[in-house]
């Protein structure tokens, strides 16, 4: 059992018929958010999510794409992890309804529900949205699917039934009980009038379908996906041994507004069958919309989360998402809002102030961090302001209320750059009075920062921890403890850290368009073919293996393509683009602009005056938003194929032909 007080949080289980978008990015962001949050209020967190692999769906997907399902969804599950991994979104355990230990806590689930009474045999008609796996009550043949707009299909089954009708009122009286299981208010009550107005039993197996977990002795029957999919809650935290582990109920659920039914109404009834703790919160979010429709799969209307991490960096994108809507809401996805609050609250607020303050205390203190010290009322009056968002901040943060504790936090940053305004204390002198003055205002800022910074750390956690090492702070900012967070505890003496580039401001139109073509690459990797950036500028990577004789080609065919000696004129990294360098090649002619995948073997530095092998005529494509116009010839080398650029040992004219 954890020694601390504990707090279990999930997010959905997301279907693996498709890639993350900016809504599954931001379910997974607040559960992340709240993750560190409780952890600086020292509870011992886990938070959990997964992937949905069971169902019709999936069993269509695999067959489109040729492979078994197993393998299908494998390779689905990698990408979903590997994904949250680099938006440094990985949770404490990712949970598959493949895996094994879930298999056999839905399995152990039914048993319980059936032995207590609640699960029997019967036959269902009924029509089907095979989209969203569910039966759609009082639907006619022929009708569409009211959640997805599909054509239903009309299906007959045996199936084993769960007595949800049994439930009406224990479900009643638990949310009375309860009053703030279902969150927010306005989805409560929608949720009781449903409840109110009667439950219908549910079918739980299906023999239509193959893709599923068996239901144990009674082949064909599988089980339904969501019977299947809500259990991963607590397969995640020990199945059947969920005691062990401690973790068990989970003190929150968050979803989109789109499966709170299932979530307040089918996981509390199924868990009330067979005796087992039922979960304390579900807390249901609205959704992103893309030119006001929902963002979805099928819709082909998606936002994808690396392009903009690329370009602007996560923190850029967990501020957005939590700043721009107030949580519960719906709300707008469009790039421009996007980077405007980037360069306006991150770039010239945060960003700003952190590096202002920092150079002037690197100016006129050696870098040495002043002792805080009260010197006049507006000196108080920031301290008080500061103090007093604390209490305000926690609470929003509580609340869920994120865009409001945000809001909260940039009030200060906000006064703080008031108060230099018209602090000055770049305009005062070296005499002792002035040196004093200038050690209360540069004081009484960098402790300001220091608090804002660990006010924002739950969402901005990589740009708040350079701001803590640029401080000089003693240990990690996510360790620090927010309940004995106080004004006044500045660590004063200590030398600055580094500066390090938090926010660069951005040009919109530009920053735009970079994400754009990011994410057409993305998307259309063979449009694009962004995938081969890396290795695009090199030699076919890998071994060297002759070519068939039927592959070989004439030598009409090399001499379509045109090589000159290149001399590289300037060269620089590009913002967004680990991998690549932006080059501009004099080839004799003209000065191209060309991005060669070297980045990570190169610096640019080392590189200008040099001279290279450059492919001439290629069609200018864009490689991650920059234009390139012509391919630099390299090697590459052992298993990574490190690329080493192909030169010349005797001295060459820039622009002679290669042939
Ligand atoms: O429903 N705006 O999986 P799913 C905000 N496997 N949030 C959004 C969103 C949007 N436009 N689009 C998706 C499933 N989401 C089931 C869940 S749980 C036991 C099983 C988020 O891949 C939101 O959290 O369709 C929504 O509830 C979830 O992704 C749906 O993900």
């Amino acid at each position: 059992m954890p020694t601390k007080e504990k707090f279990y949080l999930t997010t959905p289980i997301y279907y693996t018929n498709g890639l993350p978008h900016i809504g599954h990015t931001y379910t997974t962001v607040v559960a992340d958010v709240i993750r560190r949050y409780k952890r600086m209020r020292g509870y011992e967190v886990v938070m959990t999510t997964g992937t949905d692999e069971h169902g019709v769906n999936v069993e269509r997907a695999a067959k489109n794409a040729g492979i078994p399902e197993s393998e299908f969804v494998a390779r689905m599950a990698t990408e979903w992890k590997n994904l949250w991994n680099e938006l440094g979104l990985n949770a404490d355990e990712f949970i598959r309804t493949t895996d094994l230990k879930h298999v056999r806590t839905v399995q152990w689930l039914f048993k319980l529900c059936k032995e207590n009474g609640y699960v029997y045999k019967g036959h269902y008609t009924g029509q089907y949205c095979i989209y969203d796996n569910a039966f759609v009550n009082d639907a006619k043949p022929g009708d569409n699917c009211p959640d997805c707009g599909r054509p239903t299909e009309t299906v007959t089954e045996e199936n084993y039934f769960f007595k949800l009708s049994a439930f009406q009122k224990p479900l009643l009286d638990f949310y009375r009980k309860n009053p703030t299981f279902i969150q927010p208010e306005t989805r409560k009550n929608e949720i009781i009038s449903f409840v109110e107005g009667g439950l219908k039993d549910l079918s739980i197996t299906r023999t239509t379908i193959r893709w599923g977990i068996p239901v144990p002795g009674e082949e064909p029957h599988v089980f339904y996906v969501w019977f299947d999919a809500l259990t991963s809650y607590l397969s995640a935290v020990g199945g059947p041994e969920y005691e062990q582990r401690g973790m068990w109920p989970a003190d929150l659920h968050l979803v989109g507004k789109d499966i709170i039914r299932f979530h307040t109404v089918y996981w509390p009834a199924f868990l009330m069958a067979a005796m087992l703790p039922v979960p304390r919160q579900v807390w249901a979010h609205g959704w992103f919309l893309m030119d006001a429709s929902k963002m979805s799969k099928s819709k082909g209307n998606v936002v994808l989360p690396r392009p903009i991490a690329n370009m602007l960096g996560m923190d850029a994108l967990r501020y957005f998402l939590l700043r721009e809507v107030v949580f519960g809401q719906d709300g707008n996805f469009s790039y421009d809002a996007l980077v405007t609050r980037y360069n306006a609250d991150l770039a010239n607020g945060l960003g700003n102030l952190a590096s202002r303050t920092a150079a002037m205390i690197e100016k006129n203190f050696a870098g040495r961090i002043p002792r805080l010290s009260v010197g006049q009322p507006q000196d108080d009056a920031l301290a008080k302001q500061t103090q007093s968002a604390i209490g305000e901040v926690l609470e929003r943060y509580e609340n869920m209320e994120f865009a409001q504790a945000l809001e909260a936090i940039w009030a200060v940053i906000g006064a703080a750059d008031k108060y230099l305004t018209s602090e000055q204390p770049w305009a005062l002198g070296d005499s002792e009075a002035d040196t004093q003055r200038k050690a209360a205002v540069l004081g009484t800022t960098a402790e300001l920062l220091r608090i804002v910074t660990v006010l924002a750390h739950p969402v901005l956690p990589d740009s708040t921890a350079k701001v803590w090492s640029l401080l000089g702070q003693p240990g990690t900012i996510s360790g620090v403890q927010l309940d004995g967070l106080r004004w006044g505890q500045l660590a004063a003496g200590v030398q600055l850290g580094k500066a390090q580039a938090l926010f660069p401001r951005v040009d919109k139109a530009e920053a735009i368009e970079r994400i754009e073509a990011m994410a057409n690459e993305e998307q259309n990797p063979q449009a694009a073919p962004a995938a081969a950036a890396a290795t695009s500028t090199t030699a076919s990577s890998g071994a060297a293996v002759a070519p068939a004789a039927s592959d070989k080609i004439g030598i009409e065919d090399f001499t379509k393509v045109e090589m000159r000696v290149g001399q590289i004129k300037t060269a620089e990294r590009i913002v967004g683009a680990d991998k690549l360098l932006k080059l501009t090649v004099d080839i004799g002619s003209e000065i191209r602009q060309i991005c060669a995948g070297i980045a990570q073997y190169y610096e640019p530095e080392a590189l200008i005056g040099r001279k290279v092998a450059v492919v001439t005529n290629l069609a200018p494509r864009k490689l991650r938003g920059v234009e390139s116009n012509g391919m630099i010839i390299a090697a590459s080398v052992g298993p990574e194929g490190r690329p080493v650029l192909a030169g010349f040992h005797e001295d060459v004219e820039v622009g002679a032909r290669l042939k």
